[in-house]
């Protein structure tokens, strides 16, 4: 009875000191999802993409552009419509006008925030 009952204590005592070390694991475990979640985060950080004007349509804010990949996006290159996000973008492109372009997808519609005249 007397060797059940240290037994016990030890058990518990172990089971006590075990505490501070589950509650590393969950916060090591917390860290690993944010280093995870990293990668995935920085791959849909918009940045300008390559494109050729093909079509400028102000009374409707559309333009179609010929665009090559579109890293956050993961788009590969084509000809496509977008949505300028202000009419105004689009005052300074024509057809034929190599940009670089910054397109975000807006709940699905695909929406250019600003565009630049390529160097
Ligand atoms: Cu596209």
């Amino acid at each position: 009875m007397q060797v059940l009952k240290q037994a016990f204590a030890v058990c518990t005592a172990s089971a006590l000191l075990s505490i501070p070390f589950a509650g590393n694991a969950q916060s090591s475990m917390d860290h690993s999802k944010m280093d995870h979640v990293k990668p995935e985060t920085s791959q849909t950080i918009p940045s300008m993409s390559d494109g050729e004007v093909r079509r400028v349509d102000l009374e409707t804010g559309k333009i179609t552009i010929r665009h090559g990949y579109i890293k956050h996006l993961d788009m590969p290159s084509m000809t496509m419509v977008f949505t300028a996000k202000e009419k105004g973008l689009l005052t300074d492109v024509k057809p034929g006008d190599k940009v670089k372009f910054m397109v975000v997808d807006e709940a699905g519609k695909m929406v250019v925030t600003a565009i630049t005249p390529a160097q």
